[in-house]
């Protein structure tokens, strides 16, 4: 039987080819937890991702969610000038979906993780408002993984995706060295728990206890990232950002990631309920009745490695 898979994930050209990271950059990635790529997005691609967006804030949408997740970021016009959050625009707004789920986006993903399917677990369109002393524009340190506790998978990674230059002066996404590596400190699932709800002073104690517990120094590596470059960090990759003084709205996608392996798994928590994520309401059961984090619907497949060679 002939498998084609060209609507999926069809081949790179020479030129993306050339774009994919080299050994060395995935032994760096492994080593440091985060990676800059290359210029994954033409220009063109970079400047639909503003207009899209535009016309995604004006209201515009393709589907919308058939019911509201419990903990859904979804920014809407009547809460101003605070930072903006919003899950799902892969699902809710095709002209977004189509640039970000470039098949070389996910090839480049599949090389660090060192996985042979990546699939979108969520995308988040970020804007933060160019106001210098806007408190919502601070992302306290965190790493993915607190948020992914029903994930089985410990190779998830983010794709962070701005639209333009970001640099410093925009409060661009600040990496903890080689944090992917630490251990953490105990069991404390209170961070899986109320991790989004504790306030910064806390979570900058945290990261400093967490270093001192692994005998780390704590060197922050602001991403410098060019219009069309794409920053990647590991799941466990402690990351924040600062403040956006550069006068310009500071525009991005943050595409989270997930290795083919990965599915829902049963986490209780200490407080006698189960870690839950937002899909656990969208999206369809597994033969064994848990939520299919593999539903094309809401966590479509952009790499299949060997599509090829046919399947
Ligand atoms: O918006 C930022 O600076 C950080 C985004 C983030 O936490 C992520 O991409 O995982
Ligand atoms: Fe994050």
């Amino acid at each position: 039987m002939t498998t084609t898979t060209t609507d999926i994930t069809p081949a790179l050209t020479a030129e993306e080819e050339a774009l994919l990271p080299s050994d060395d950059d995935v032994a760096f990635y492994a080593e440091h937890g985060w990676y800059l790529s290359k210029k994954l997005f033409t220009d063109a691609e970079v400047d639909e991702l503003v207009a899209a967006s535009d016309r995604y804030y004006a209201g515009e949408r393709d589907r919308r969610l058939p019911v509201r997740p419990p903990k859904l970021a979804y920014w809407e016009p009547d809460r101003g000038d605070v930072q903006r959050h919003n899950d799902y625009v892969h699902h809710e707004h095709d002209a977004l979906s189509r640039i970000l789920r470039k098949p070389l986006l996910g090839a480049v993903a599949a090389r660090l993780a060192r996985a042979d399917e990546i699939r979108v677990f969520q995308s988040t369109l970020i804007y933060k408002p160019p106001i210098s002393g806007e408190p919502s524009n601070i992302v306290p340190w965190h790493f993915d993984k607190h948020y992914w506790a029903s994930s089985s998978s410990e190779n998830m990674l983010t794709a962070f995706i701005p639209f333009h230059d970001c640099g410093e002066e925009m409060g661009t996404i600040t990496m903890v060295d080689g944090s992917h590596r630490w251990r953490e400190i105990g069991a404390d699932d209170t961070v899986v728990r109320h991790f989004a709800d504790r306030d910064r002073s806390q979570l900058e104690v945290m990261l400093a206890e967490n270093a001192a517990h692994n005998g780390a120094e704590i060197r922050k590596i602001p991403m410098v990232i060019p219009k069309g470059h794409v920053s990647f960090h590991h799941c466990r990759t402690y990351h924040g950002s600062g403040a956006n003084v550069s006068g310009r709205p500071r525009r991005a996608v943050s595409l989270h990631l997930q290795d083919g392996d990965n599915g829902w798994r049963e986490y209780p928590l200490s407080d006698g309920t189960l870690a839950a994520y937002n899909h656990d309401v969208l999206v369809r059961r597994t033969a064994d009745g848990r939520p299919d984090y593999a539903d094309p619907e809401f966590c479509p497949v952009i790499w299949r490695a060997g599509a090829r060679q046919g399947g």
